[in-house]
């Protein structure tokens, strides 16, 4: 960890007090000219401190934008590298470049802002400032054909991160996406590279809606927490409950436990027992969701028959 950021962890570790230079200068061995620089920066970056003659500084607010600082203490135990973007074209190209060139597994991506965010088959992913941006780099030791609830763990993960820190009962919609109030808050984007006897890596890209508006094209189908929580959202917070419940249940994924992710999946579900409409590779079908199988195939009643559809996007009756 830097020093910035071994400075602002004695703030965050006494909250509501007045720290001396001195105080932090010996506790981490550096000078109390480092001490006045990291609180400088800190400053820049909208963070507020209040200073005291012989008292020290008291730490007043943290910025509500995504903060390196902050995220490299809270995610320290989680991810192996924190990379944060100002603007970039997406967290998943820049994270799969570097994944060819050796990155750690448990990297971690985030961007304030992408100018070519990407959802699946090629399509645009809105992503003004003010979202969650972010992207983690995997590399389970497993076969290809073990990937198959990959997107469904995640999707179980966010859920459960974003319920747990908003209180807001969010529903996920098979299978990469999450909704509040049939609205999409969250989409997933899985790519994977490596040959079937061995994954090499696995980048997971994530796109959360938090302060950031929704453009008006999407308003219809789209939403954002800022306008549905109950109370304010602290974004670097959120990310770091997400990356928690992600750790958790990918930790389950890769030992092959993967009932309770499919419960979460199927009791948390905005579509089973509902009209819809799947448009998969093998085209489109309209009937009654019914239930997530073991391979986390969708299966739909049609009629008199049960289809199942491996992977495709779901519309819900009401939307059409
Ligand atoms: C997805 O694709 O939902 C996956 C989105 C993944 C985005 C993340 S952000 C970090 C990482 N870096 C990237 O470049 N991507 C990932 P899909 O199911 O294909 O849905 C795409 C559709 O969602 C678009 O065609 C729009 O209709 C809609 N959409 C676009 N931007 C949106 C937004 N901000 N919020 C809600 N819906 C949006």
């Amino acid at each position: 960890m830097d020093t910035i950021s071994q400075v602002l962890e004695v703030f965050l570790n006494n909250p509501n007090e007045s720290i001396s230079g001195q105080y932090i200068s010996e506790k981490l061995s550096i000078s109390r000219n480092a001490v006045w620089k990291a609180i400088e920066q800190l400053r820049k970056n909208d963070y507020i401190f209040e200073s005291q003659t012989n008292k020290g500084y008291q730490l007043v607010k943290i910025p509500n934008k995504i903060d390196r600082y902050y995220l490299s203490i809270k995610l320290q135990n989680l991810c192996t590298e924190i990379i944060v973007q100002e603007k970039i074209e997406s967290t998943n190209k820049l994270l799969k470049e570097l994944a060819d060139n050796g990155q750690a597994d448990k990297t971690i991506i985030i961007a304030k802002e992408q100018s070519s965010g990407r959802g699946r088959l090629g399509r645009a992913w809105d992503s003004q400032e003010g979202g969650l941006w972010f992207s983690l780099l995997l590399r389970p030791d497993l076969p290809m054909e073990d990937l198959s609830l990959i997107t469904l763990t995640m999707a179980a993960a966010v859920r459960e991160g974003i319920s747990s820190y908003t209180d807001l009962d969010v529903k996920i919609k098979w299978p990469n996406d999450i909704l509040f109030n049939g609205k999409k808050l969250v989409g997933i984007l899985t790519e994977v590279k490596g040959d079937m006897d061995r994954v090499e890596y696995i980048v997971v890209g994530i796109g959360v809606n938090v302060l950031n508006a929704i453009k008006d094209d999407l308003a219809v189908k789209a939403t954002s927490l800022k306008d549905v929580a109950k109370s304010d959202i602290l974004i670097n917070d959120l990310l770091v409950f997400i990356v928690t419940s992600i750790n958790h249940y990918y930790n389950e994924f890769v030992l092959g436990k993967t009932s309770e992710i499919l419960t979460l999946n199927k009791i948390h579900s905005a579509i089973i027992g509902k009209e819809v409409e799947v448009s998969g590779i093998k085209g489109t079908e309209k009937g009654i969701a019914q239930d997530i199988l073991q391979d986390g195939s969708l299966s739909i009643k049609v009629g008199s028959t049960t289809k199942k559809m491996v992977s495709g996007d779901v519309s819900l009756s009401s939307w059409y």
